[in-house]
Order: C-alpha cells, then sequence, then structure tokens
C-alpha cells in the first residue's frame, strides 16, 4: 500500500519533519492563468458551476507549486443560493443576497432536500479533480460555517461587524435559529456530498467566528461546528474535519474537544508560540502565516515561515497562511515560502 498523503497524516496526529502544505485561496487572482480561465468563464459563478473550468482552476496551483492539497474551487455562497437566496456579485465590491429578516423572507426558502438541484455541477467537479489530481495530493471541500453564511443571507453582503445579524439575534431569536438550523442541516447535506464525489477532507469555514462572544460563540460558533462534525463523522468517520473559527482568540482553546473537529486552522492574529501551547496541546493545527507577506517577501517573509514552522515542530502541523491570499500578491513570494517550508 502506498504510504498515506502528508495531509491525511498529520490530520491522523502524525508530527512530520517537514509539514504539508497549502494556501487559502491558492486559485485566485494573483496567477495570471487563473484570470485567463476566468475570463473565459465570463463572471465569478459561471465559473463555479462549469466542472470543467472550476477543476482547471484548482489544479492551476498545483501544476505551478505542488502543494500538498487542493482545494475544491467554489464559494461558501453557494449554500444560501441553493436554499433559494438570490446571489450575484458587484465587481470590484463583492457578494450580494437577497436579505432575511422577516418571517416571511424565511418561509421563501427551500428545504434542504432540493439543494442539490442547484449543487450538482459542484459535484461533478469534484468527481473531475479525484480523476486529475497527482496521486499525493489531498482534496479538501469545504463550506461556510452557519453563522458565517448566516452574516451573508441576514445582511444580503458582507459587513465589517456583522450588526444586522447580531440585531436578528437580539431581536428575533427564534427566526435567527430557525435561519442557523436550516444553513446547517444544508451544510452536512452538502459536505457529504462532497465527500462521497470524492472530498478526502472537509473544512467548514467560519470567517466572522471571532464576533460571536460567550455564550453566542458556544451556541453559535462552537455548537453547529460540533453537530456539522458529529453528523459528518457519522456518514464518514474516515473523513477528516478541519474547522476555522476565524479571529476566535481565547475561542481557539479547546475548540477541537468540543467541536471533535480532527484539526484547527488558525488566523494570523494569534501567535504560533501561543497556539503550539494552547491549541496544538489538543491535536494538529493548520496556519498561520500572514498573507501581507506574499505581497512584501523579502528576509521577513522567509524568517516567518520558519519561525512558524519551528513552532509548530513539536506536533501535528500543516502550514498554510493566516487568511486567504490576497489578488495583489507575487506569485515569486509564493515559492519563496515554501522553499522556505521544505527546507531549500
Ligand atoms: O475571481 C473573483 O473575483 C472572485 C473572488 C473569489 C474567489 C476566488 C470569491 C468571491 N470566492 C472565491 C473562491 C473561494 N471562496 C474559495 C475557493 C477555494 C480557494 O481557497 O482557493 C473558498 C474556500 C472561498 C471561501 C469564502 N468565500 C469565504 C470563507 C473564507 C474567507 O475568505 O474568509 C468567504 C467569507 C467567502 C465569501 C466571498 N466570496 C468572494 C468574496 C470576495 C467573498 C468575501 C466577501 C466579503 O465578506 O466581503
Amino acid at each position: 500500500m502506498a504510504a498515506a498523503k502528508t495531509i491525511l497524516r498529520s490530520l491522523a496526529g502524525e508530527t512530520l519533519p517537514t509539514p504539508p502544505i497549502w494556501m487559502m485561496r491558492q486559485a485566485g487572482r494573483y496567477l495570471p492563468e487563473y484570470k485567463a480561465t476566468r475570463a473565459q468563464a465570463g463572471d465569478f459563478l459561471s465559473l463555479c458551476y462549469n466542472p470543467e473550468l472550476a477543476a482547471e482552476v484548482t489544479l492551476q496551483p498545483i501544476r505551478r507549486y505542488g502543494f500538498d492539497a487542493a482545494i475544491l474551487f467554489a464559494d461558501i455562497l453557494l449554500l444560501p443560493q441553493a436554499l433559494g437566496a438570490d446571489l450575484w456579485f458587484v465587481t470590484g465590491e463583492g457578494p450580494r443576497l437577497s436579505t432575511i429578516t422577516t418571517q416571511a423572507d424565511f418561509d421563501k426558502l427551500k428545504p434542504v432536500g432540493e439543494i442539490d438541484a442547484v449543487l450538482n455541477p459542484i459535484y461533478e467537479t469534484v468527481r473531475i479533480l479525484r480523476q486529475e489530481l497527482p496521486q499525493e495530493t489531498t482534496l479538501i471541500g469545504f463550506a461556510g460555517a452557519p453563522w458565517t453564511v448566516a452574516t451573508y443571507m441576514i445582511a444580503g453582503r458582507g459587513t465589517p461587524d456583522q450588526a444586522p445579524a447580531h440585531a436578528l439575534k437580539d431581536e428575533n431569536r427564534e427566526l435567527f435559529e430557525a435561519l442557523l438550523a436550516r444553513i446547517t442541516q444544508g451544510t452536512i447535506e452538502y459536505l457529504s456530498k462532497q465527500i462521497e464525489a470524492g472530498a478526502e477532507v472537509v473544512k467548514i469555514f467560519d470567517s466572522w467566528a471571532g464576533s460571536l462572544k460567550g455564550a453566542d460563540f458556544q451556541k453559535y460558533a462552537l455548537e453547529p461546528a460540533r453537530e456539522i462534525t458529529a453528523a459528518i463523522k457519522a456518514r464518514h468517520p474516515d473523513t477528516p474535519v478541519i474547522g476555522f473559527p476565524r479571529e476566535a482568540g481565547d475561542g481557539y482553546i479547546g475548540f477541537a474537544k468540543a467541536t471533535g473537529v480532527d484539526c484547527v486552522a488558525l488566523d494570523n492574529s494569534v501567535s504560533a508560540d501561543w497556539a503550539a501551547a494552547n491549541v496544538q496541546v489538543d491535536g494538529c493545527v493548520q496556519g498561520n502565516l500572514a498573507s501581507s507577506h506574499m505581497v512584501t517577501g523579502g528576509q521577513a517573509l522567509i524568517d516567518e515561515t520558519r519561525a512558524i514552522v519551528k513552532a509548530f515542530s513539536g506536533g501535528p502541523h500543516i502550514f498554510n497562511l493566516g487568511h486567504g491570499i490576497t489578488p495583489d500578491a507575487d506569485p515569486d513570494n509564493v515559492q519563496r515560502m515554501i522553499d522556505a517550508v521544505r527546507g531549500q
């Protein structure tokens, strides 16, 4: 039997001499080949729903850099669209959705059993990728965490402080919780289908977990992550789950134990030394180089990359950025980071 893929070994708790590496948003606008394929597809959503082209952009960073994992090219906002929300992207601004603020808005959403009518092309992308990826490359599927997805569904767009979602939570908790429950069930179905199509790992992106405090963090970040992870493990016991409660701060402590995830992804607001002592003690961690180094490069990029590898060298670690790479990044800096991780 071939040795297990490096990322799967780290997720199983093994400490490797060199951490495996991939990068959030590794298929993206910093790459000229991405921009060319994106132009061919038309707009961003047409690219997501075109299995051949979505597989092509997923493969581009693997060909260029030989990352240890590929992440399915899709978006966390496809699930709201599959649940019946209108979704479009405004160039230079970001996503727009029809809003959910009243019971009548919620009642228009579709049942979870109907999401595959929209999401089938995504599962087809996963099937193509399992055929085309190199043997050693792990395929990661993903979804947004219920709180993060709800912040977009309630506000109808990205918000700096998630104020509309907090307002609905405080003013109509019953409706807010019904929406979270619908997204949670939809996420379980969506991730299960990705796994059945060939995803080997799934990651739950809670990009706005940092704005949930105290009991709200317990109820709306930890609890949905626990419920989704338990349901995935019941159906697919061998599929590792990565949780990413971005900017959770002290909420990172005990996150893996409370939710059952196999790995906790760290943003760069926590230091690697702190996270090694407080989070990696419970198992695999992923992260956490600041993505700004992909723009600025230089000796600081090399030094910081090496410092992170060293800080996490005593336990299971997957090297990554602390958040997605930005469109103004220099593709050569990505290679410099990989070389620094792999000791070249
Ligand atoms: O080409 C383009 O112009 C579109 C830019 C883009 C891309 C490349 C968007 C719009 N989404 C994506 C792909 C994407 N999104 C992936 C693909 C895999 C990869 O990492 O390479 C993933 C995992 C996501 C996840 C995602 N989408 C998150 C969670 C992670 C994070 O960045 O915090 C969120 C919050 C979104 C919503 C979204 N989609 C796109 C944008 C610009 C945003 C953020 C909007 C905002 O809050 O302002």
